[in-house]
Parts: structure tokens; C-alpha cells; sequence
């Protein structure tokens, strides 16, 4: 009878599971790309959608997002950037007004082309960014020196169809960012700020993702082709061996003043073109985030941008008082909400505090509070950490001040984590051979360079394959001393600087 009862009891238990989908099939370090997918959807992050590339951002995502977004938009309003909205549809000849550059883009332009059965006129194409819709009127508005700077951002969506392998934030057809665009009088204006955007993506990467990035410039064959100089934050994911771009921050020069006209009478009274910036971060940054912190549990949120931080678990037993239980669940929830922390109590009635350790885990739930009779009696909780599944007991007298230090400490923990996964991953080498063993050993080479772009062409053409040609990530501006007469890596003229190379998304 006992036995009977007990295998009912497992056979349950084990339908639960697979019902909920509680637990990773997939391990971080045996199938990335699996786990990956599994993750963000277990997570409750994304939810796949019937047209490929197109992913539902479900509420866990969202509120994620919103950290970012508070923060960055609260900062370039300090830099006196003004947001705006500029239209989702832009004709073909207006497009087509930016030819060179969007000759290679083209393939990836989505078009209307019928409103119910009809053919439009004209097809009409969604944006895939806002230089041709936004540089037209900047040539209307600006008319003298005293229209200067102008500077704007806007928050939306953008659509480019790609055909390569989608991945869930990282690579898909449609994405939310936020695009700035500016025109300044100087080039050294535009110059500061390309540096100061630049650094307000390493600190979403940095400060709030804990993901350590490098900040460099790009190659010119690996800038924005429309562009004069491109910036980037890199960031590189050691369990594929790859870098991936973070956001980017690009001075425009004057090419598009010149395609678009747009000029200003500077204050000698003389026509002169405006010089222009161009800055983006999208939702690519949640994608880098799980794949840099997930484990075999699923995610791991930095604390900073958890939408919860602290869940809280009733642990009732047996006989116990199961309500002065909740009731201390709740007050405790309300006492960290008091102290400005995102808190909330799971008090399901329909599931165990086992499947709701799981649950919160596969959430990425920084910190984990029980709350058991024994707590209960000892006026105390039970506290356990996502990060390190490190356990202790707080008293409650303490329990604001504790949680804050320990939020703290997983932040800097998972940025400490990642950083010495990624500079284990750095690899420096001087020649060819040295290049290749490195790049097959899935590193983050740095490597001494002629900086020609003729190259940089053969270095991809030399190692295609399977898995993609290596390209360069960027020519870090903290630069390591070049000594005299050393030699670029791939040609074996002079070096010119130390660029980061390596197999990227
Ligand atoms: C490049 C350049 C630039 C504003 C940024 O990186 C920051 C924010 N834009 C974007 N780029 C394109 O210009 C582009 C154009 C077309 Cl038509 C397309 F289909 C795809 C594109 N992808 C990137």
C-alpha cells in the first residue's frame, strides 16, 4: 500500500514536471545553441512566434528593457538630446537617396506592397534605420549656426530580414533600440560625443548587465560604411568563442550632409555642412546577458536589472502555522518594497516550495528568501543566492541592510565571474600560426596589425569555412605598448596597433 502510494506520488510528481517544463534538457557547456533557445523561453523571456526571426518579448524581457531605458534616457536628456518619433515607412526613392550604402542593405529591406487586395502605387519599405527618413528634415530645420547642435533620439522598433540563422535577441527580423542621430557645427563637438555615448554603453554593459566589453574603434572594413569613423563596446561569449558587437557610437563626418544637404551659415556668414553622429543599443543587449550569466539552472540576472530581485518562498511543514508563515512572507516582501527593492512573495497554494525554488531559478531570481517555522520561531530568514547557491540566515532586524549588501555583492560577483571567463578567453599572439591555433581554440585574439584593409580582406578569405571567417572586433583605445619593429600578424609589414580578432555573431 505504502509502495503503491509512493509510485502514484512519483508518477505525479514526474507528469508535473514535464507539464511545467521545469529543468533545462540542455546543458550550457554540451549544447549552447540549445540551451540558449531553451533558456529564454523557459525563463518566460521570449515565446516563438509563427514568422521566423520574430520573437514575442514577454514581460520578463520588458521590464528589463525598461532599466535600460530609464537609464539611458535619463542621461542623454542631461547631454540635451531630445527624443522624437519619426514615421515607420519611408519611400523607395527617398530610401534609395543613400544608394552606396544601402546597395549591400538592400536584400534585407522588408516592403509593403497592398493595403487589403490592391497594389499600392508605389511600395512603401519599413525602416531598417532612420538615417533617410530623419536626414531630410534635418536639412529643413537647420538653417543657420544658431540651429546647432541638433540632437535627437528616438525609441522603436526597426526591420531587417535577414536570411542568416536567427537567434532570439541577437539576431532577429524585428528589434527594439534606440537610434540617435545629431548634427553638430564641429567635427571636435561631434568627436566628444561619439566618446561620451560610447561610454554610456559601457556602463549598461558594464554596470548594470555586469558583462565586461572593450571599447575600441572599428576597422575600415568593418565600420558603417556610410560612416567616417565607427566606436564600439565589444563584448565576447566564451562558451562559443565568439565576439559579439554591443552597441555602436559612429561619427558620420559630413557624407551625409553632403547626400542629404544639409547646411547651416556658420557665424562668419559663410554656408558651411553640418558634421554627424549616429549612436544605437538595442534589445541585443538582453541576449548577451543570458548568454554570458545563464547556467544549467537557466538565468541569472544581475540585480540591477531583475524585475524581481528577491522572492520570497513560504516553507510551511506539516502541523506548523501556516499563516503566521504567509503573513511573515508578505511583511517581509512589504519591508524590502518600503527600502526601494523589487520584491514579491510566490504564496501559490498549487505549488511546492521545491517547484518554486526551480521555478525562481530558471527565472534568474538574484536572491531567494524561505521562511519556515524554524525562521519563523528564530525571527530570522533563510536567504539563497542565484549566483553561487551560497545560503544563509539573516535576522530580521537586519534584513534591509543584508539584502542590500548582498544584492551588491552578486552584481560584482557576476561581473568579476564574467570577466575572468573572458580574459582567460584573451589570447596574444604575434604570428600566423600562433592566430590560427588560437582562433580554432575559440579565443579573443589580440594581435599586432598593418591596419591595411587589404588584409584584413585576406585574413577572412584565409579562414572561411564552416563556422565563419575571423574579422577584426575592434583596435581597443587602452592600448598595450607596440614595440619597435614588431610585426602585423597577417602580412608581416610593420605593425601599426594591437586589434582584438576572433569568429563573431
Ligand atoms: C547601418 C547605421 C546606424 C543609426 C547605426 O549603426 C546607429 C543608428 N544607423 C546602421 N545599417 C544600415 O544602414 C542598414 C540599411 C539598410 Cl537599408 C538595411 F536594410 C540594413 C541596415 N543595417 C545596418
Amino acid at each position: 500500500m505504502a509502495t503503491a502510494n509512493a509510485n502514484a506520488k512519483g508518477a505525479r510528481k514526474k507528469e508535473v514536471k514535464k507539464e511545467t517544463g521545469l529543468g533545462l534538457t540542455y546543458k550550457k557547456n554540451e549544447n549552447f545553441g540549445e540551451w540558449y533557445s531553451e533558456v529564454v523561453v523557459n525563463s518566460e523571456m521570449i515565446e516563438y512566434y509563427d514568422i521566423s526571426g520574430c520573437y514575442i518579448l514577454r514581460p520578463w524581457t520588458m521590464t528589463i528593457w525598461e532599466v535600460l531605458q530609464t537609464f539611458f534616457d535619463a542621461e542623454i536628456k542631461k547631454m540635451n538630446i531630445k527624443n522624437a518619433y519619426f514615421p515607420l515607412f519611408v519611400t523607395e526613392s527617398v530610401l534609395q537617396r543613400e544608394k552606396d550604402h544601402i546597395e549591400g542593405f538592400a536584400p534585407e529591406v522588408a516592403w509593403v506592397t497592398k493595403s487589403g487586395q490592391s497594389e499600392l502605387e508605389v511600395p512603401i519599405a519599413i525602416r531598417p534605420t532612420s538615417e533617410t527618413v530623419m536626414y531630410p528634415y534635418f536639412s529643413k530645420w537647420i538653417r543657420g549656426h544658431r540651429d546647432l547642435p541638433l540632437k535627437l533620439n528616438q525609441w522603436c522598433n526597426v526591420v531587417r530580414w535577414e536570411f542568416s540563422h536567427p537567434t532570439p535577441f541577437i539576431r532577429s527580423r524585428e528589434f527594439l533600440w534606440q537610434e540617435g542621430h545629431t548634427a553638430f557645427a564641429t567635427q571636435a563637438e561631434a568627436d566628444q560625443e561619439v566618446l561620451e555615448i560610447l561610454e554610456l554603453y559601457r556602463k549598461i554593459y558594464e554596470e548594470f548587465l555586469a558583462i565586461p566589453v572593450v571599447k575600441g574603434r572599428k576597422s575600415e572594413l568593418e565600420k558603417f560604411a556610410g560612416g567616417y569613423y565607427t566606436t564600439s563596446v565589444e563584448a565576447f561569449i566564451p562558451n562559443t568563442g565568439r565576439g559579439i558587437q554591443g552597441a555602436t557610437s559612429h561619427c558620420l563626418g559630413q557624407n551625409f550632409a553632403k547626400m542629404f544637404q544639409i547646411n547651416f551659415e556658420n557665424d562668419k556668414g559663410v554656408k558651411a555642412m553640418v558634421w554627424q553622429n549616429s549612436w544605437a543599443y538595442s534589445t541585443r543587449t538582453i541576449g548577451v546577458m543570458v548568454m554570458v550569466h545563464g547556467d544549467d539552472k537557466g538565468l541569472v540576472l544581475p540585480p540591477k536589472v531583475a524585475s524581481v530581485q528577491v522572492i520570497v518562498i513560504p516553507v510551511p511543514f506539516k502541523d506548523a502555522n501556516t499563516d503566521a508563515i504567509f503573513s511573515a512572507c508578505s511583511s517581509t516582501v512589504q519591508a524590502l518594497r518600503e527600502a526601494g527593492f523589487r520584491a514579491e512573495a510566490d504564496l501559490r497554494d498549487n505549488y511546492s516550495p521545491g517547484w518554486k525554488y526551480s521555478h525562481w531559478e530558471m527565472k534568474g531570481v538574484p536572491l531567494r528568501i524561505e521562511i519556515g517555522p524554524k525562521d519563523l520561531a528564530n525571527n530570522q530568514v533563510r536567504v539563497v543566492r542565484r549566483d553561487n547557491g551560497a545560503k544563509s540566515d539573516i535576522p530580521m532586524g537586519n534584513l534591509v541592510e543584508k539584502v542590500k549588501e548582498i544584492l551588491s555583492s552578486i552584481q560584482e560577483c557576476l561581473f568579476n565571474a564574467a570577466k575572468q571567463k573572458r580574459d582567460a578567453c584573451i589570447k596574444i599572439v604575434n604570428t600566423w600560426d600562433e592566430f590560427i591555433a588560437a582562433l580554432n581554440d575559440k579565443k579573443m585574439i589580440l594581435a599586432p596589425w598593418c591596419d591595411e584593409e587589404e588584409v584584413e580582406k585576406d585574413v577572412k578569405a584565409r579562414t572561411k569555412g564552416e563556422l565563419g571567417a575571423a574579422k577584426s572586433l575592434c583596435t581597443p583605445f587602452d592600448q598595450p605598448r607596440l614595440p619597435e619593429g614588431t610585426l602585423c600578424f597577417a602580412s608581416g609589414k610593420p605593425a601599426k596597433k594591437w586589434t582584438y580578432w576572433g569568429r563573431s555573431y
